[in-house]
């Protein structure tokens, strides 16, 4: 799978570099953006995509990739813009850090909307998957494929979660859109915005109790035990990835090239979705490595994430209007059919 990978990726790159007078006008080098580093599936399948590419095109084209949010300077909301101004050819980004540009896609975070990765691909190969590529595309940005950071769990320095009660006065950090902001206020604690670098500061110094992210894609690269103790596995949000390219870099490729990356990006998304899911589905191999390495890990009852999920209904319900009430309808219909 791994050498099949490559070897597409090889003649993409090539295809992409030329020869030939158009390849001749492509940018010296392809910035690639992702906010996270190297490690873990996310950060992995970029450097499949752009690592060494000057080895794969025999010197000819440079896609580079820009790890922990360089092309942003960390603000990670920014990236979408960055996509549509060209100065990032590429990115492999959250919808989370892209949702103040295309609130649209806040349906993602919506509390406890997807109950399953089922829900989520259903979702995504829909109507509402549809619909919301070509909103991105009429913002400037070609969405490519889907790929995945992942199912969104709490975790806190000071105590187990199992009720809403137990998050009273806890202080989590939350990403720039303001959903997470009203959800985390719902359930009674007090959310701080904050950019992940600087977030990961914050847990070491200990000036936040506490965070929420993916195991696989995020908790277990950055090693969150270090700072977090505790971890709830209550799936309250899905954070897709974008693989997507500026429509000025698209523009600049010619019809044949743009086949080609297209393709490999739907390549790469799905082994990236496979990977982020990896040892949290028909597995519990992903927990034990946090508990490995010290975490308690809480896995909820179906009961207990109804308490969460009814103290966060009236988010919910706020959401619907500035997410679009067809696109929610939409997608709530093939949830149900999908449970
Ligand atoms: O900042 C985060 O929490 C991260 C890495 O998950 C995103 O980019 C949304």
């Amino acid at each position: 799978m791994k050498r099949l990978i490559v070897a597409i990726l090889a003649v993409a790159l090539v295809a992409v570099a030329g020869p030939g007078p158009a390849a001749a006008q492509y940018k010296p080098e392809f910035k690639n953006s992702l906010v996270v580093g190297p490690s873990g599936p996310w950060g992995e399948a970029g450097g499949k995509v752009a690592g060494p590419p000057r080895a794969r095109t025999q010197g000819r084209a440079t896609v580079k990739n820009y790890y922990a949010g360089q092309l942003f300077a960390g603000k990670q909301t920014n990236e979408f813009t960055l996509l549509n101004q060209g100065v990032a050819d590429f990115a492999f980004g959250s919808t989370i850090n892209w949702s103040p540009q295309v609130k649209e896609l806040n349906l993602f975070a919506m509390p406890f909307m997807f109950p399953s990765y089922a829900a989520l691909d259903a979702v995504q190969a829909g109507e509402p998957g549809q619909k919301l590529f070509k909103i991105i595309e009429s913002k400037g940005v070609v969405p490519l494929a889907w790929a995945e950071n992942g199912f969104r769990q709490i975790t806190n320095s000071k105590r187990s979660i199992r009720k809403p009660e137990d998050l009273a006065g806890l202080k989590i950090r939350v990403v720039g859109s303001p959903i997470f902001i009203d959800t985390f206020r719902a359930l009674g604690a007090n959310p701080v915005n904050m950019n992940w670098g600087e977030a990961q500061q914050a847990f070491q110094q200990g000036t936040v109790d506490g965070q929420e992210n993916p195991v696989v894609s995020v908790i277990i690269p950055f090693k969150l035990w270090n700072s977090q103790k505790h971890l709830t596995a209550w799936h309250y949000a899905i954070d897709p990835v974008i693989i997507a390219v500026s429509k000025l870099t698209w523009d600049s490729l010619t019809p044949d090239d743009r086949e080609i990356v297209r393709k490999t990006a739907v390549e790469m998304a799905a082994w990236e979705k496979a990977g982020a899911r990896k040892g949290l589905e028909g597995s519990t191999a992903a927990y034990e490595e946090l508990r490995k390495n010290g975490m308690e890990v809480v896995m909820l009852s179906p009961a207990e994430v109804a308490a969460f999920k009814a103290k966060t209904r009236a988010v919910y319900d706020k959401w619907v209007g500035e997410v679009g009430v067809d696109l929610v309808k939409a997608a709530e219909q093939i949830v149900a059919k999908t449970r």
